[in-house]
């Protein structure tokens, strides 16, 4: 649960099912650049649209992006389970991811900032 104060408002935090928030964040941050934007993603969402770290290097689209990286798609689970039922098969393959840095990803496509930094420029507490 996220509770947003002041002006800050959500665009998208009531839908449950859903992995294509970075690039509604982008847009929203370039309707209004002088507020800040964060968006929450898991890693299999932010997966779909990784290119886009580089229209945001680009373009010096500056939003912040809070990535689960739990290294699985979570939500896709049970129903991966279904299809699969009691049939063999590895069906980790469907859902499971690599280890991966986005913090290493974000650096070497030249969005990444510090985390004090930000902090500082959204003036949280
Ligand atoms: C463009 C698009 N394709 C497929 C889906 C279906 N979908 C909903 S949630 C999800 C995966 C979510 O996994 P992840 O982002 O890793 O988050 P987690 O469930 O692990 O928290 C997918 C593929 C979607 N919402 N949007």
């Amino acid at each position: 649960m996220v509770y947003l104060t002041n002006q800050a408002r959500a665009i998208s935090a009531p839908r449950a099912l859903w992995a294509g928030d970075f690039q509604p964040s982008m847009g929203a941050k370039c309707g209004a650049p002088d507020r800040p934007v964060i968006c929450f993603i898991g890693d299999g969402g932010f997966y779909y649209h990784l290119s886009e770290l580089e229209t945001a290097s680009r373009c010096g689209i500056k939003t912040v992006t809070v990535v689960n990286n739990n290294q699985c798609l979570q939500q896709c689970l049970g129903g991966i389970n279904r299809a699969y039922g009691d049939r063999p098969g590895n069906r980790d393959e469907q859902s499971k991811f690599q280890d991966i840095n986005f913090a290493q990803v974000a650096q070497d496509m030249g969005v990444l900032e510090s985390v004090s930094s930000v902090l500082k420029r959204l003036r949280l507490p």
